[in-house]
């Protein structure tokens, strides 16, 4: 199978990875919305939103979210986490990732 985040996951494509955890890894996105923008994505390969329903890794995605936010002080000014779920939301990879977006004042609503 021919997915990007697979390979990001295996190593064989290069990330700047910043956490880790068994069901998780979390790297930069390359193309950052706002100066703090990681890409959080389960290791097994899961198309969309819909379809993660194990709840071991639907807990280790948020639990995974919470810890970087807190290590990294983020709780106090705050953050967006984002899923773009399909073709209306623009999910342009097809592998399962929740955006985390901070470092800047975020309007609302999203465009
Ligand atoms: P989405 O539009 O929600 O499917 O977001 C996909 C994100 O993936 C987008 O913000 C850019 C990011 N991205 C695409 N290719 C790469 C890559 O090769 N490396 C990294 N780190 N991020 C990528």
């Amino acid at each position: 199978m021919d997915c990007l985040f697979c390979s990001i996951i295996e190593g064989t494509i290069p990330s700047d990875v910043v956490y880790e955890n068994d069901h998780v890894l979390a790297f930069r996105d390359v193309d950052p919305q706002s100066p703090l923008h990681i890409l959080f994505v389960p290791k097994v390969h899961v198309r969309r939103f819909s379809e993660l329903s194990d709840p071991t890794v639907q807990t280790a995605l948020f639990q995974a979210i919470a810890e970087y936010a807190q290590a990294e002080g983020l709780e106090e000014d705050g953050y967006r986490i984002v899923i773009n779920t399909g073709q209306l939301a623009q999910q342009s990879v097809d592998h399962l990732h929740l955006h985390l977006l901070s470092g800047r004042q975020l309007q609302w609503p999203p465009g």
